[in-house]
C-alpha cells in the first residue's frame, strides 16, 4: 500500500444531531493524519459534481436536497492505503447492512441519512479533494 489522500465527509444529519466529536475520533484513531477540516455548507453545483455518478437515479433530488440541507464537515485525510482503510471504518452504505463498530453501523439512521461519505477510489480521491479543497 501507498499513502494515499482522500475526502470524507460528515454528513448534516449527524452534524445537526452533534455527532462530530465521536466520528472524527474514531477517523483519528485509525492513526490516519487530518490534514484539513473545515464546516461548510454545500453550494449545488458542489452537490451535483461530487454525486454526477448517480444523477438521474430514483434517490438523485432527494440526495442532493439532503446534502445541501445544513453544515458538512469536510475533512482531507492522509495515510497509508487511506481510501480502503476509510471506507472500512464507515460502513455498508446502508446502516442496516453495516456492521456494528462502523461509522454507519453505529451512527446511521438511513440509507439516505448515513452520517459520512468517503471517496471511492484514489482516482475519485483526487477529484474530490480539488472540488472540496482547491
Ligand atoms: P457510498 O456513499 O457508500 O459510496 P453510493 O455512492 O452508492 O454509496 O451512494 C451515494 C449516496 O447516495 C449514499 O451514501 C446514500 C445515497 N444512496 C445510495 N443508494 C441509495 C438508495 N437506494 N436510496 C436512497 N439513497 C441512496
Ligand atoms: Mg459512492
Amino acid at each position: 500500500m501507498a499513502v494515499e489522500q482522500t475526502y470524507l465527509m460528515i454528513k448534516p444529519d449527524a452534524v445537526a444531531r452533534g455527532q462530530v466529536g465521536r466520528i472524527v475520533s474514531r477517523i483519528e484513531d485509525t492513526g490516519l493524519q487530518i490534514l484539513r477540516m473545515e464546516l461548510a455548507t454545500l453550494t449545488a453545483q458542489q452537490a451535483a459534481a461530487n454525486y454526477a455518478e448517480h444523477e438521474g437515479k430514483p434517490f438523485y433530488e432527494g440526495l442532493i436536497s439532503y446534502i445541501t440541507s445544513g453544515p458538512v464537515v469536510k475533512l482531507l485525510v492522509s495515510g497509508e492505503g487511506a481510501v480502503a482503510v476509510c471506507r472500512k471504518l464507515m460502513g455498508a452504505t446502508n446502516p442496516a447492512d453495516a456492521a456494528p463498530g462502523t461509522i454507519r453501523g453505529d451512527f446511521g439512521l438511513s440509507v439516505d441519512a448515513n452520517v459520512i461519505h468517503g471517496s471511492d477510489s484514489v482516482e475519485s480521491a483526487e477529484r474530490e479533494v480539488a472540488l472540496f479543497f482547491g
